[in-house]
Order: C-alpha cells, then sequence, then structure tokens
C-alpha cells in the first residue's frame, strides 16, 4: 500500500492522503517524495484546481521520521536536500488546504504551515517537539509559526515543545477553521468544492501575490497586487464574471 494515497473525491479537486497509520504518519523519505511528486504533478494537471491534503483521525502526521534521522550526520542530512521536496509544496501555483485531525506535529505542523488554508478538528494537536529530540525545527517551525501566531507564542511553543489544541489554534491564527474533528475533512472538501468554482487564474494570482507579498515591502506588495488585478482584465473570466452578475446570472468560468 501507497504511503500517499491520491483521490479524486469530487470535480476538480484532489485529495492526498498520508497513509503511515503505524507510525503516526511520520514523514519518512517515502512520504515527502511522493508528496512532493504529487504535488507538482498535480500543480501542472488543468484538471484540478484545488488540493486537499490529509491524514488520518489519530495523526495528520507526527514529524518527521525519527528512524530516518537519528543515527545520520550533517553532511547526509545535507545531501538529502529534503528542502528541495518541501519546496514543491510552496511553488504548487494552486490552492492547498491542510485538513488536520490528530497530531500535527513537528515537520506534520511545518507540513500543515505550507498549506494555504487550515481546517482543524477541535481536538487536532499542534506542536513543534523538535527540542525534545535534541534539535530544533528545520521546515519552517521557526518562521512560519512566527508569522503566524507571533514572536511570544512562537518561542514559547518552539522553546517547551507544548502542544495546543486545535481550539487553541484556531484562537492563536494557526486554523482558518475549527470544526468538530468527524467534519474536518467535509469541511475541507466544501471549501475546495467552493473555491474550486472561482476563476482559476484570479485564484493563482491572489494566491502568488497573497504569500509574495509577506516578504516584501507593504508598497512593493501593493503594487504586486495592483499589477496582478490589472492583468486579470486580459482574462475571459474576468469578462464572464462581470457579465454574468449584470445579466444577473451564474457565471461560467473556463480558467482563460
Ligand atoms: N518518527 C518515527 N516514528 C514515529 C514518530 C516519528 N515522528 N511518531 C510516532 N512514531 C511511531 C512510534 O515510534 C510507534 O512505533 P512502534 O509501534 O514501532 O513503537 C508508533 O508510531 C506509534 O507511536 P506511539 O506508540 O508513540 O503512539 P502514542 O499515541 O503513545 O504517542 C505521539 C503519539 C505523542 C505522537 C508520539 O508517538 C511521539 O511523541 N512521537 C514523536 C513526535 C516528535 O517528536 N515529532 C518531531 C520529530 S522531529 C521533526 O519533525 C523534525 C522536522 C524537521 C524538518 C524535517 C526535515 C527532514
Amino acid at each position: 500500500m501507497t504511503v500517499v494515497i491520491l483521490e479524486k473525491p469530487l470535480e476538480s479537486v484532489a485529495l492526498l492522503r498520508i497513509n503511515r497509520p503505524e507510525a503516526k504518519n511520520a514523514l519518512n523519505g517515502e512520504v515527502r517524495r511522493l508528496l512532493s511528486e504529487h504535488l507538482t504533478a498535480l500543480g501542472a494537471d488543468p484538471s484540478i484546481r484545488v488540493i486537499v491534503m490529509t491524514g488520518n483521525q489519530e495523526a495528520f502526521a507526527a514529524g518527521a521520521d525519527i528512524k530516518d534521522m537519528a543515527e545520520i550526520g550533517a553532511i547526509e542530512l545535507m545531501q538529502r536536500n529534503n528542502h528541495l521536496l518541501w519546496r514543491a509544496i510552496t511553488n504548487c501555483p494552486k490552492p492547498v488546504i491542510a485538513a488536520v485531525n490528530g497530531y500535527a506535529w513537528g515537520g506534520g505542523c511545518e507540513l500543515v504551515m505550507h498549506a494555504d488554508i487550515i481546517v482543524a478538528g477541535e481536538n487536532a494537536s499542534f506542536s513543534q517537539p523538535e527540542i525534545k529530540v535534541g534539535v530544533m525545527p528545520g521546515a519552517g517551525g521557526t518562521q512560519r509559526l512566527t508569522r503566524a501566531i507571533g514572536k511570544f507564542k512562537a518561542m514559547l511553543m518552539v522553546m517547551t515543545g507544548q502542544a495546543i489544541s486545535g481550539v487553541e489554534a484556531g484562537q492563536m491564527g494557526l486554523a482558518s477553521m475549527v470544526v468538530p474533528d468527524a467534519e474536518v475533512l467535509t469541511q475541507a472538501l466544501d471549501i475546495a468544492k467552493t473555491i474550486a468554482r472561482m476563476p482559476p487564474i484570479a485564484i493563482a494570482q491572489i494566491k502568488e501575490v497573497l504569500l509574495a507579498g509577506q516578504d516584501a515591502s507593504l508598497d512593493t506588495a501593493l503594487m504586486l497586487e495592483r499589477k496582478a488585478f490589472q492583468l486579470l482584465f486580459a482574462s475571459a473570466d474576468q469578462k464572464e464574471g462581470m457579465k454574468a452578475f449584470l445579466e444577473k446570472r451564474k457565471p461560467v468560468y473556463l480558467g482563460k
């Protein structure tokens, strides 16, 4: 059985399920390689507009696989070039939604934070526990977490390894939405369905500008936004969207 299952539960929506229940979905090399390969392929597949990533009820992913790295040296770790696999997720031009139940710890929490939208179960558990195994976050945990919840809460989590629940994650800004555990995937798929019906060129521009703008000055970010907004007036979907509004009908977006 593959450790990352690809499903197409809805039109234009792909679902990636991490599938190593015996190891609490720990991210070994194979999981990361498959996630990277799938996200690269789905990003380029015109029939797919939104990607949902999930685990199981017990674990989204309880971290990088500790067995995979316990005995390795720094040079071997460097030569694995894991950042290139993570980059495939960052570079995916389509919206990625994380549907989180159970443990999202360590690399699992970092994987969640690569997503654009996070739907968390009330009893999900988010943590950066690397400090407890002698290291520190290595795939964005010190940076993306700080941007999401602020310096003081991030320092506390990363230095103590203490976990927060889905409810707390929602309150702290680490989740877009918190729902009862049993509704996480349904809710994530509902959001995916809604976004899949939106004009895809505009969705791609939103993602690109919002992410690039986070690392730019406000003036530069606003310029990026303005240019992207202007660009959309070259799309057939802009004409269709506004015409449909004026004609009081539903728009049909073709991604052109
Ligand atoms: N790696 C490897 N195996 C794991 C991991 C993991 N991260 N998490 C759980 N497992 C395995 C256990 O070893 C166990 O295997 P076995 O049955 O063979 O003994 C099985 O999953 C079930 O786990 P438990 O029996 O421990 O289940 P519990 O319900 O008692 O506890 C916990 C669940 C609390 C999640 C517990 O398993 C735990 O603490 N796991 C480790 C969590 C952790 O420390 N994560 C951080 C890892 S370091 C990291 O992520 C660094 C990221 C850096 C970036 C990535 C770059 C490569």
